[in-house]
């Protein structure tokens, strides 16, 4: 689709034609690169970004960024045209705004020139790496966070050649850090998995031990490196031709790498910097700790509640995630999950109520200026549901409690996997499981108990303890019943 904006491209040159208030607060080249982030996403760009460069802006610090993305060519192309120059839309329901950012250093594309990465990480400039790769490139089993490493991670950690995944480029890059004796390092997830911190620490040990480092170099990159936990929020819907239009039209020259978000922000940061930080606290960073309270809060009460709206609204024909709020009682039911589940199941973070979260959570959800699609959030479910509602289920069956409405949303993710809406329109199944769960389900009836037997056993999500639990399968089976009689809306009027 043609731009309807072409009065020139968003760069260097084109800056001082920017509006006042669009303009970014780091001129890119100004400040010298201390930080490596992996992953360009959208999410990235809307998020620590802009948190690095109102850290930076406010306190200064060498701690510019040089972005990696490890596959897509897209946003490297783009942001290389545009002197890393990028913008972000904020959707407020009553309007939106507008603005540059100006904290990437550079860009690099991971698979173009691997070897360039790993000597980036090396750099003794280079002091913090950050992360948002998803939680399936982790390469992580979900339930017991050992590690799946498929062909490809295995060919980087057991060959020479140049590395292709993510797990591949950081080890690679440890090693040639430890081997240049480039000083300390803080490894940084910023993905949504539980105590990411600690994930990416055993990955990395994980992957030490695949590729049989020495027992000295091991020493000698554990003694480089810190894991701090982090707790990331900000709703980033996937960019499109919408939101590139809007950025022109705001700005006056074209951004193919436009973002857009909701107005609310929010990062949690264990304070483990061996080599230095941004000042991300001036930036409104909560540092801390332990970020493990705020984690679960975020995962449970926000991620685990996205996704029940996600499959159920993608079942009920409904495209994003505000349009899927207006069903009939569905705002009630969220309501019932998150008081009579998601609050009782952990301990929140000191002075913060979970019911007032959740009713942000619920508003923030309703923006009708965010067009957060169903099928995006409903992506990638097998990586997801373990930490966003099936260990709320765990704690609350060893509390003797019930999870009734989490089997709602387990039961809304089979009848997703089922691959029909309640219209009979076709769902995608997008999830790096998809052969695992399609062979699970094939040839059987798909009767509900058979669907929950088949899903149920697959360990690498649903752990045996929590399989063999009678009384939740039993719930599952129920709601999974109803959903298939009745479709969506007369299971939530009926929802009792
Ligand atoms: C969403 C998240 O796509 C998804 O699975 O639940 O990306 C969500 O929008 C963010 O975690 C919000 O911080």
């Amino acid at each position: 689709m043609a731009l309807t904006v072409d009065t020139g491209r968003l760069g260097l040159a084109t800056l001082r034609r920017l509006p006042e208030q669009c303009r970014p607060l780091l001129r890119p080249g100004t400040v010298p690169a201390g930080i490596v982030h992996l992953g360009l996403g959208a999410f990235y760009r809307a998020h620590q970004a802009v948190f690095t460069e109102a850290a930076v802006g406010a306190a200064g610090g060498d701690w510019g960024i040089v972005g990696v993305a490890p596959r897509s060519t897209d946003v490297v192309e783009a942001l290389a045209a545009q002197d890393a120059l990028f913008s972000v839309t904020t959707l407020a329901p009553e309007g939106a705004t507008t603005r540059v950012v100006g904290a990437l250093a550079g860009v690099r594309h991971a698979a173009a020139d691997p070897d360039a990465v790993v000597r980036l990480l090396a750099d003794p400039a280079i002091r913090v790496v950050t992360l948002t790769v998803t939680e399936k490139a982790y390469q992580l089993d979900p339930v017991t966070a050992t590690l799946a490493a498929d062909a490809e991670l295995t060919a980087d950690l057991t060959t020479d050649r140049p590395p292709r995944t993510v797990p591949g480029l950081l080890v690679r890059g440890l090693l040639a850090r430890a081997a240049a004796g480039a000083g300390p390092l803080a490894l940084v997830s910023c993905d949504n998995l539980p105590a990411n911190g600690r994930r990416l620490r055993g990955l990395v040990e994980q992957c030490l031990a695949l590729a049989r480092v020495p027992d000295a170099t091991l020493d000698r990159v554990a003694a480089l490196l810190t894991c701090p936990g982090t707790m990331v929020d900000r709703i980033v819907p996937a960019s499109t031709d919408a939101t590139r239009e809007t950025a022109g039209r705001a700005l006056g020259v074209t951004d193919l790498a436009a973002v857009e978000a909701e107005p609310w922000s929010q990062w949690v940061i264990e304070d483990d910097f061996p080599g230095g930080r941004p000042a991300w606290e001036r930036a409104g960073a909560v540092l801390t700790d332990d970020a493990g309270p705020w984690e679960r809060l975020k995962l449970r009460a926000l991620n685990g509640v996205h996704s029940a709206t996600a499959y159920l609204g993608a079942l009920a024909g409904a495209e994003t995630v505000a349009e899927t709020l207006t069903l009939p009682h569905l705002d009630a039911t969220l309501r019932r999950l998150l008081a009579e589940e998601v609050a009782p199941s952990f301990d929140p973070p000191p002075d913060v109520s979970v019911a007032d979260y959740g009713e942000q959570v619920l508003t923030r959800f309703g923006n009708p200026a965010v067009r957060h699609r169903t099928l995006q959030i409903a992506m990638d479910g097998s990586q997801k549901l373990p930490q966003r509602v099936l260990h709320t289920v765990a704690d609350l069956r060893a509390a003797g409690r019930s999870a009734r409405w989490c089997a709602l949303v387990v039961a809304a993710w089979l009848r997703f996997l089922l691959g029909h809406a309640d219209d009979g329109r076709p769902l995608p199944l997008d999830d790096p499981l998809a052969d695992r769960l399609r062979a699970a389900l094939a040839g059987g009836r798909h009767t509900p108990a058979g669907v929950v037997d088949a899903v149920f056993a697959v360990r690498e999500v649903f752990p045996a303890d929590l399989a063999a639990d009678e009384e939740f399968r039993a719930e599952v089976t129920g709601w999974l019943t109803a959903l298939q009689r009745h479709g969506v809306r007369a299971t939530l009027a009926g929802a009792r």
